[in-house]
């Protein structure tokens, strides 16, 4: 999980601190290439580039194809930036790696639709993963984060910078809650476990594998 992408993390948690709710819509994920070397796999607050074609499920129409229509694409995962069905698609892929992923109308262009996309359209994407590079987690957030200039983040900190981040974007800040999200980020960032995540702990993600 990553700081700078928090967003990637509030409504998952969101939806868990406020006890569950409807089961989501899945996305069906179906593997079509697998490299065999693969030293890293996509996460949230990755920055992906992707070629895809699209196609509607109801008649097989491929309605977009950046191979056909141009450059593979960049974008970050797991913050809203694509179709929530991609951001739930793509998730745990190699670089090289081919997916077929099928995303239903929830997680796509939604009863209204849009452009080429008929209302309630279920549509499937055929991806690959042409290259992973690290998140934006610019030297300024972390600065604008750290409150008394020690070059580290206390939960204080961080939990602060979540606070202002909520009200920023509509939500009534909650120190439960809160509390739950500063745990959470701190088991992923602070590597050493002395309590604070600096700014190299920051700034430099650590490859899973
Ligand atoms: C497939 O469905 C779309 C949307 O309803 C329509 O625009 C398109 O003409 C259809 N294509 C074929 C080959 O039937
Ligand atoms: C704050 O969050 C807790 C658990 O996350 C929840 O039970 C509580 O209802 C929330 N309080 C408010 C005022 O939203
Ligand atoms: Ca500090
Ligand atoms: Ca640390």
């Amino acid at each position: 999980m990553i700081l700078f992408s928090l967003f990637a993390t509030f409504p998952p948690l969101f939806l868990f601190v406020s006890g569950g709710k409807l089961p989501e819509p899945e996305v069906k994920i179906e593997l079509v290439y697998k490299p065999f070397m693969c030293s890293r796999k996509s996460k949230y607050g990755d920055m992906l580039l992707v070629h895809y074609d699209g196609f509607l499920e109801s008649n097989g129409t491929m309605f977009h194809s950046s191979r056909r229509d141009g450059d593979p694409v960049w974008f970050t995962l797991g913050i809203k930036e694509v179709l929530k069905g991609w951001d739930k698609g793509l998730k745990d892929m190699c670089t090289g790696e081919r997916r077929k992923i099928t995303v239903p109308p929830s997680l796509a262009y939604g009863k209204e639709g849009k452009g080429k996309i008929p209302p309630s359209s279920t549509l499937i994407f055929e991806v690959e993963l042409m290259d992973i590079r690290n998140g934006p987690r610019s030297h300024d957030s972390f600065r604008e984060m750290d409150l008394n200039d020690d070059w580290k983040l206390s939960r204080q900190e961080v939990k602060e910078y979540l606070k202002k981040e909520f009200q920023k974007h509509g939500y009534s800040p909650n120190d439960t809650h809160h509390e739950v999200m500063v745990d959470d980020i701190f088991n992923n960032e602070d590597e050493d476990k002395d309590g604070f995540i600096s700014a190299r702990e920051f700034t430099y993600q650590h490859d899973e594998l």
